[in-house]
């Protein structure tokens, strides 16, 4: 912009565009950036899963550290279900993804589900 003020006051001194007329363009585009929408990667419970496998995959998938990741173990294991971690839509599905993988591998029922927040 060659000038700065807010509604071009003095800028129309002389009729027409070019150089020494003083005519801005001003233009404001609104920010067109949208947050994701974020989900909660769920553990369900079972009666066959051992807890250290569930402890285990807590920390080796959701980064969790081992005092988080019994905590959670036994929010599930008294709860029912609880929360892994929250995250945007693509990163929650590798999780799912991973956990169903490593419980299917090790032959556990272990179940995982996302939801959106
Ligand atoms: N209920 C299981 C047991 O007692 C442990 C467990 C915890 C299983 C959490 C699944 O998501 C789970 N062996």
């Amino acid at each position: 912009m060659a000038e700065d003020n807010e509604n071009n006051q003095d800028d129309d001194q002389t009729p027409g565009r070019g150089p020494g007329h003083g005519v801005d363009v001003v233009t404001k585009t609104a920010p067109k950036t949208k947050r994701p929408s974020l989900y909660k990667v769920l553990l369900l419970n079972d009666d066959y899963t051992p807890q250290e496998f569930v402890v285990w995959l807590l920390q080796a998938v959701f980064k969790r550290d081992p005092e988080e990741s019994v905590r959670i173990m036994q929010h599930v294991h008294q709860n029912g279900v609880g929360i892994c971690g929250v995250y945007t839509y693509e990163v929650a599905e590798t999780k799912v993804a991973q956990v169903m993988e490593l419980s299917r591998r090790n032959q556990h029922p272990l179940q995982c589900t996302m939801e959106r927040e």
